[in-house]
């Protein structure tokens, strides 16, 4: 048998900071948590996420007929946090995997050079052609559950992978394949009683241990709802336009890493190796996209401006209506009546999503100037949906002045 020591030294010159491998056996516990929790509607809005999905995605041998083996891996992006600005102007919160390039076009290219260098090293060891498929977050394949069984990190209570060393602040990466490999053990590291991150959640998306309720995730809200937030959940949501990292803020392991981060202090990873730790340079903000983006220009964002500013970092998923759907309840959230001139701006958007909740956010900030733009618009208003937004805001605002 190969030496996996010398694959996952490989994987570590590649810059992965974790390698473990596990069988390639199914998954049937994560088979049946998935089908649960969508039997439970916890999944609701990723209408991809489906029980036939998980009888692929837990089954590695679906994936690569002969499979063996997979090696897990995990790459840390936690970079420092930018001074905070205080300028006077509303600024929004974008989460930290966000603040640089796409983690998905980081990882692929290192994923295939794995890929490559494996098929050499393992030449001979196996009758036939060495066969690898790569997964990175967008395949089908469970990678909280291929780390756990791996030993590299434990299930958090907040449902993220926690890894010794760097917390959560990790993304996961896999590649399967038919090379059969000696499979490391689970940590038996847990959360123990601490529960702080289930309280964090402003939204109460972690009804219980272990247990995500997609619906009300902020995560959810402001990158894949591809429509209209629900109206309980905007006040709940704060300056958050992309993505929300409150359950792993709040995580004592996590601020364990920070702390390490800020003083580069090396890690022993579990007595095994010595690591340098140094943030990574492509996951630190970008002049373009920062990590606390003035809010009120971004309402005036054309298709292409956005294309422009957000090329090659993950934002571009929520398209510009997404995101500038999340701005205005940002602002509308931060209450400023700066915003009052740009939100009127944007009642008149191409897309109905943001003329709606632009509406919102004029009727939670309130005052004559948005009274009145807000009446106007309902007057010129052809979307059933936008006017039922337009008159809830008035409504909100009468009965204010009351
Ligand atoms: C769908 C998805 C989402 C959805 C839904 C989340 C969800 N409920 O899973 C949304 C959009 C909300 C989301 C949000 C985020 N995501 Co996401 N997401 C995924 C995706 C594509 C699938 C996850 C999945 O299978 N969910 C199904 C549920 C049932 O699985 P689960 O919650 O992990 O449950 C497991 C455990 O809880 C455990 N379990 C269940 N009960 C019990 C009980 C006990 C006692 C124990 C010990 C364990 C246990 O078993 C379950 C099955 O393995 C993965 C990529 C992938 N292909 O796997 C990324 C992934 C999970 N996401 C990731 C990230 C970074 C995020 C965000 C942090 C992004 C952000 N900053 O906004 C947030 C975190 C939110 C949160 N607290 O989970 C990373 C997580 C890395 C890590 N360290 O864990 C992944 C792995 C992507 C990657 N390749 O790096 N995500």
């Amino acid at each position: 048998m190969l030496n996996p020591l010398t694959i996952k030294e490989y994987a570590y010159s590649l810059g992965f900071d974790i390698a473990r491998i596990t069988t390639a056996d199914s998954f049937p516990i994560a088979e049946q948590v998935i089908k649960e929790r969508i039997a439970q509607g916890l999944m609701e809005g990723l209408p991809w996420f489906t029980a036939q999905r998980s009888e692929v995605s837990c089954h590695p041998d679906v994936l690569l007929p002969d499979a063996q083996s997979i090696i897990t891996l995990a790459l840390f992006y936690l970079t420092q946090q930018p001074d905070e600005i205080n300028d006077g102007t509303p600024r929004g919160r974008i989460s930290r995997y966000a603040w640089g390039d796409d983690y998905h076009e980081s990882i692929k290219p290192r994923l295939q050079q794995f890929a490559a260098w494996l098929r050499e090293y393992a030449r001979g060891e196996i009758p036939g052609e060495l066969e690898t498929r790569l997964f990175v977050d967008t395949g089908r394949m469970v990678d909280r559950a291929v780390a756990q069984r791996a030993g590299l990190g434990w299930n958090g209570k907040n449902t993220n992978i926690l890894t010794k060393g760097w917390g959560s602040w990790v993304f996961l990466a896999e590649i399967v394949t038919n090379l059969p490999l000696p499979a490391d053990k689970p940590v038996k590291t847990n959360c123990g009683s601490c529960e702080i991150c289930l309280h964090a959640c402003p939204t109460q998306a972690l009804p219980a241990p272990y247990v995500l309720d997609n619906t009300r995730c902020i995560s959810f809200l402001t990158i894949e709802l591809r429509g209209s937030i629900p109206l309980e959940l905007r006040p709940l949501m704060g300056n958050l336009i992309f993505g929300c990292d409150i359950c792993q803020e709040v995580c004592p392991v996590n601020i364990v890493a920070e702390r390490r981060l800020e003083l580069r202090q090396d890690v022993n990873v579990g007595g095994e190796r010595e690591v340098r730790f140094e943030p990574r340079l492509e996951f630190r903000p970008r002049a373009t996209v920062g990590s606390s983006p003035e809010l009120i220009p971004l309402l005036s964002l054309t298709e292409e401006q956005f294309r422009e500013r957000f090329r090659r970092s993950p934002i571009r998923r929520a398209k510009r209506r997404g995101l500038l759907r999340n701005v205005c309840v940002a602002l509308g959230n931060i209450g400023d009546p700066l915003a009052v001139p740009a939100l009127i701006g944007a009642l008149q958007d191409h897309e109905p999503l943001v003329r709606g909740h632009a509406a919102w956010a004029l009727g939670r900030i309130g005052g004559e100037e948005a009274r009145q733009a807000l009446q106007e618009a309902l007057q010129k208003e052809e979307d059933g949906e936008v006017c039922k937004e337009i008159q809830y805001a008035l409504d909100g605002l009468k009965s204010r002045t009351r």
